[in-house]
């Protein structure tokens, strides 16, 4: 029984036991969410792969159900791999899936409900003809690197339109099939878009946002007010990469808005990876689900018999400046808040620890908002550098003029362990650019863990914009939204001192420049109903 452990989570979605990755084929249905996975049935490791299968009324609390899809033709005998849903018309679920056939070549498969008047949709029926879509010596498709079939959309000429991730070469893409009955799949003589020298694209995902206001829409909207996102999951450095473009529909092209800026917008800036999302046509919202692997070792996970949880369901859409997206954890999470601890807009003088007290430090939710007066202070940044290496190298423990300064969680009574997440501002050239770091070197006495740093820019300006950062807190999980949205960075941590009520929670200051906090709220969160 892995259910009184230190690291478990309370409300990140896990199943009791074993191997979990990507979140497959999320789909509403009968007023029900729907949430399949990569799951390994008989182990903590990677293997065995089938979908597991839970539902929720809201995104947080979720019932378990028997896996849903496993190997049980030639065409997926060595594994069901990652995949989506699609909602034919007369609110049909379809699933495509990747399976690894009895030539362990990737190959994609369809299956249906059994029973659409099951709101469970607990069977699942494969269709004799699949595969569907295979790599044949005509294609010239490379059978190891073919697979993540996206949720499907529909063009005005009627024909449903589906990508797979490949690459040839070094060239990754998303390859893209036609199909008029969702059974007979053509390849297109283009690929949606691809990139030289980016590797193979795994779990792509591609959907429409609207370029005024935050509600989500269906798959196959396009028009006016329309813009269409391309995420693709990069293989080769094992994060969620997305561009933000036009899909001109006559070509069935996707053209990015800065062609020669690919791959620099991330979802997430931490460990997060083979995210996807759906239209949630209940709220009328875009829901964005993501994987985050472990940072223990292997070794590690197998003595606790679980591996990889899923974050918070995050709304999602795109910034009023059209140059970005944003996410927030679904408003379903705040009925987790219990106990609120709210302190008073008050100075936080340079070097200086705020405890935050009163909430259950290890499993919470904290909204802290600031505001910097003497930006003149702002270290000067000569040259433009990797944030991730900005943050490796000035810690929570380097001083600047303006930070860091920002929450301390998961912290040991002695502070001989806790992890930051924190803002600095810099001054580069006549901009200032505020710099959010999660730093995890200082998160745990037990070094086998990877304890690397994160960090991105947050595209806010310090001038006229609050600096806010809200965090959740859980167990061994810290994911953190900052400049509200803008910028998402999630680490996993193993603290062996600061857990369940040993953790301490702290805002700090630890620049020599004062700062003013606006807002900080804290919430003990209480434990979803995950399984
Ligand atoms: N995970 C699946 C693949 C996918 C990868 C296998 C991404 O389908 O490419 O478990 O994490």
């Amino acid at each position: 029984d892995s259910s009184n452990q230190p690291y478990r989570t309370a409300y990140h979605f896990q199943p009791p036991n074993n191997w979990i990755n990507d979140p497959n084929g999320p789909l509403r249905y009968g007023g029900l969410y729907h949430l399949f996975y990569q799951y390994n049935p008989k182990g903590a490791v990677w293997g065995n792969i089938v979908w597991a299968h839970s539902v929720s009324r809201d995104l947080v609390n979720w019932t378990p159900l028997d896996p849903a899809i496993f190997p049980s033709q030639s065409s997926d005998i060595n594994g069901c791999w990652s995949g989506s849903a699609t909602l034919l018309p007369g609110n049909k679920p379809a699933i495509l899936y990747t399976g690894i056939d009895s030539l362990n070549q990737q190959v994609q498969n369809f299956a249906q409900p059994k029973n659409l008047s099951d709101p469970f949709l607990r069977e699942w029926v494969k269709s004799p003809k699949n595969p569907l879509m295979a790599p044949t010596s005509a294609n010239k498709i490379n059978s190891s690197s073919f697979r993540d079939p996206t949720t499907a959309w529909l063009g005005k000429d009627g024909h449903w339109r589906v990508l797979v991730g490949s690459k040839r070469r070094t060239r990754g893409m998303a390859i893209l099939y036609r199909s008029k009955d969702f059974v007979k799949w053509v390849q297109a003589k283009h690929p949606l878009h691809s990139t030289l020298g980016s590797g193979m694209w795994e779990c792509p995902d591609f959907f429409p946002v609207l370029s005024n206001g935050q509600l989500g829409v269906d798959t196959s909207v396009n028009g006016e007010y329309v813009r269409h996102v391309l995420k693709v999951s990069l293989d080769d450095k094992k994060h969620d990469y997305y561009m933000i473009g036009s899909y001109n529909a006559a070509k069935d092209a996707f053209i990015p808005d800065e062609e020669s800026n690919i791959f620099v917008l991330r979802y997430d800036y931490g460990k997060y990876y083979a995210s996807k999302t759906f239209f949630d046509d209940g709220k009328k919202r875009r829901i964005l689900l993501g994987w985050v692997n472990e940072s223990s070792s292997v070794a590690d996970d197998i003595k606790k018999g679980w591996s990889g949880i899923h974050t918070i369901p995050r709304a999602i859409w795109l910034h009023k400046s059209g140059r970005q997206l944003v996410q927030w954890p679904v408003e379903e999470v705040e009925k987790l808040r219990a106990y609120p601890v709210n302190l008073l807009p008050q100075v936080l003088k340079g070097g200086k620890l705020l405890p935050i007290n009163g909430v259950t430090a290890s499993q919470a939710d904290v909204e802290i908002s600031f505001e910097v007066s003497k930006l003149r202070k702002a270290e000067v940044l000569d040259y433009w550098t990797d944030p991730q290496i900005l943050c490796s190298k000035k810690g929570s423990s380097v001083k600047s003029g303006l930070g860091p300064f920002g929450l301390l969680v998961f912290a040991s009574e002695g502070l001989q362990e806790y992890t930051s997440v924190f803002f600095r501002i810099f001054r580069h050239q006549h901009k200032y650019l505020v710099l959010l770091c999660s730093d995890q070197n200082r998160s745990s006495l037990n070094k086998d863990n990877d304890l690397t740093s994160y960090g991105t820019f947050v595209d806010v300006d310090p001038l006229h914009d609050k600096l806010s950062l809200r965090t959740l807190i859980d167990h061994s999980v810290v994911e953190s939204f900052g400049g509200e949205g803008r910028a998402c960075i999630t680490a996993r941590v193993y603290p062996t001192l600061a857990i369940n009520d040993k953790a301490q929670l702290y805002a700090f200051n630890n620049g020599t420049a004062d700062v003013k906090i606006t807002r900080l709220s804290a919430w003990s969160m209480k434990k979803a109903q995950i399984h």
